[in-house]
């Protein structure tokens, strides 16, 4: 049957903008082409420890590293070539979890938001009141696995840091450092799909419909008059909307991009290399209805470098390597009794900012996250692997490089030009160098610790400019779809509605102009907050 709102992605975008609509009593179907992911949403992909218990490897925060290892790795988007969720929940289902309360610098017009975005104060609240922050999720209120946040806050501590709680004032991101917070609830995975999912799923006008994937929008020049999915149990998969309905995109940074250029929306050199595919073609609209915007453009994604450093305090929990198959068994006794302990947490402990020069005179941010165990070493160093911890450095708010993303001739959507490092002036390059040179300062002042990577055969600048690109990826793809008041400069416009259109809206990571200070995702989920509400509050509706 039409319904007033077909939104497309159960991520954090999605499922925020298809509570606040449906709350508001428009019939609302949630389309996600992937499936189940925590208990609570029928998942029931589970670690051998847990069997019994309704606990699967999407709920419990301990099990994060291992989403990177487990050979059965069914929850990552096959089709585009980053991380990308696939799934309910998408992102967040899968991610660390380090949840940021947005500041006001974050929804700055300095920071490309059009002025309609700046007061956000409100959606932040409301996001708040749903889904509370927690520096310290297990269920007993202590904190575990902690040496690394010690040695870290040793080290910083001489630079002039402030232990802080960083969320208490989100404002203030120059010289602090505290405890990692999670949008963790209970000691298991919250987030979206604990909170705003289920309110949705109690009411009669929302449906959320799995395995199904949308492949395009269906467009009469303007007005969009439903989706195309792969659902074979409904001529031409075609799902129809209401007199005056609309369609939102919350497919993801590359998932949205990607139904924009089967739909006829994006640079020609895009919807040709879709006109090219035999599948999507004959659903393309004609030439003469193409939308020329500059979707995939202006994205942005946080370079990180890894620093690898060893202590004999730290406990590397063996690169958290057997948490799934076989986790110490007095952590995985004392988590199914309570939801408490090491399992309780996702792997980033400590985090800090900084502010930081730059040669073209823009002030960078850096963002610093430790966590016990290290992806990989290469080091010409002795080491004990049981003490190694990795700080993750990352550029953040300032950054000037950008890149560009799209879709090969499958139609699989990547980058195109790596968004990192990349700005004429060189000035992103410099400040990160600044930024890691300031961290290690300190070293000799914490008696036992030793940076082990990059070691003494290689210089910082040798090792930034030889970092493998595909390991600068922070997974913290945004701005395909830019939000602005100009058509042809952005993609979408103030109330989120794409240029050229009547009623298709886009509400995820990629309409964010840049990136926030920390870890996106709780910028994002105001932004969905804010989204719903210009969405509902523009004339044409439903
Ligand atoms: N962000 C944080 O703030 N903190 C973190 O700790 C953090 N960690 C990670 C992380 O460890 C990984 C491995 C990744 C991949 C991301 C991390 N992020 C973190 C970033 C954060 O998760 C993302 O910024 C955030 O999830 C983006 O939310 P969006 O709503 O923009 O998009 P998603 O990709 O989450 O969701 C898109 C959904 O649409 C998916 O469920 C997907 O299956 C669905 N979808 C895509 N195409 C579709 C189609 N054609 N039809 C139907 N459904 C589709
Ligand atoms: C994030 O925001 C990043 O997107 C993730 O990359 C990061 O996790 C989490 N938060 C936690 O800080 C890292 C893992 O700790 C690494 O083991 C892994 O190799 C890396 O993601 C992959 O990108």
């Amino acid at each position: 049957a039409p319904v007033d709102y077909i939104i497309v992605g159960s991520g954090p975008g999605g499922i925020i903008t298809a509570d606040r609509i449906s709350q508001a009593g428009k019939s609302v179907l949630l389309v996600e082409r992937g499936g189940p992911s925590t208990w609570e949403t029928g998942g029931r992909y589970q670690a051998p420890w847990a069997a019994g218990s309704n606990l699967t490897k999407f709920d419990v925060p301990g099990l994060f590293e291992s989403m990177f290892t487990d050979p059965d790795s069914f929850w990552w988007c096959e089709d585009i070539t980053v991380f990308a969720g696939c799934l309910i929940g998408g992102g967040t289902s899968v991610n660390g979890a380090l949840y940021w309360v947005p500041s006001d610098n974050d929804f700055s017009t300095s920071a490309g938001w059009p002025q309609e975005w700046v007061n956000h104060q409100p959606y932040t609240s409301a996001l708040t009141a749903r889904l509370p922050p927690t520096d310290h999720p297990s269920t007993d209120g202590e904190r575990y696995l902690e040496q690394v946040s010690t040695v870290v806050a040793e080290m910083l501590k001489p630079q002039g840091y402030s232990n802080v709680t960083i969320n208490n004032d989100p404002n203030y991101k120059d010289h602090i450092m505290g405890y990692a917070a999670y949008d963790f609830i209970g000691g298991q995975r919250g987030g979206p799909v604990a909170t705003y999912l289920q309110t949705a799923q109690a009411r009669s006008n929302f449906k959320l419909q799995i395995y199904t994937e949308v492949l395009n929008v269906v467009r009469n020049g303007s007005t969009i008059t439903g989706v195309t999915t792969n659902d074979t149990s409904v001529l031409d998969g075609f799902y129809p909307l209401n007199p005056n309905g609309r369609v939102i995109l919350s497919a993801g940074t590359y998932g949205s991009a990607r139904i924009l250029f089967r739909s006829g929306i994006g640079p020609t050199d895009m919807l040709q290399t879709v006109q090219s595919n035999p599948q999507a073609a004959p659903l393309m609209p004609a030439e003469e209805d193409w939308i020329d915007l500059p979707v995939g453009y202006n994205v942005s994604d946080n370079p990180s470098i890894n620093l690898v450093f060893t202590h004999p305090s730290v406990n590397s929990y063996d690169n958290w390597a057997d948490v799934f198959t076989d986790p110490p068994a007095a952590d995985a006794a004392q988590y199914l009794k309570s939801r408490s302990g090491i399992m309780s947490q996702a792997s980033p402990r400590w985090n800090f900012w900084s502010a930081l020069g730059a040669p073209d005179g823009i002030t960078r941010w850096m963002q610093g996250t430790a966590r016990p165990g290290a992806a990989s070493i290469n080091t010409t160093l002795s080491y004990n692997l049981t003490n190694v911890f990795t700080i993750t450095a990352y550029l953040s708010t300032g950054i000037q490089s950008r890149g560009r993303i799209g879709v090969n001739a499958a139609l699989n959507a990547m980058p195109l030009v790596n968004p990192w490092l990349n700005d004429k002036t060189g000035s992103d390059e410099a400040a990160l160098l600044t930024g890691l040179n300031n961290i290690i300062s300190t070293i000799s002042q914490v008696p036992g610790l030793e940076l082990i990577m990059p070691d003494n055969t290689i210089s910082m600048t040798e090792y930034v400019k030889t970092y493998d690109p595909s390991t600068m990826d922070s997974n913290h793809w945004v701005g395909s779809n830019i939000i602005g008041t100009t058509a042809g400069k952005a993609v979408v416009d103030p109330n989120t509605k794409v240029f050229g259109t009547d009623n298709l809206f886009v509400v995820d990571a990629s309409i964010m102009p840049t990136l926030p200070y920390g870890n996106p995702h709780g910028t994002l989920m105001s932004v969905a907050e804010q989204a719903a509400a210009k969405i509902l509050a523009l004339a044409g509706g439903p």
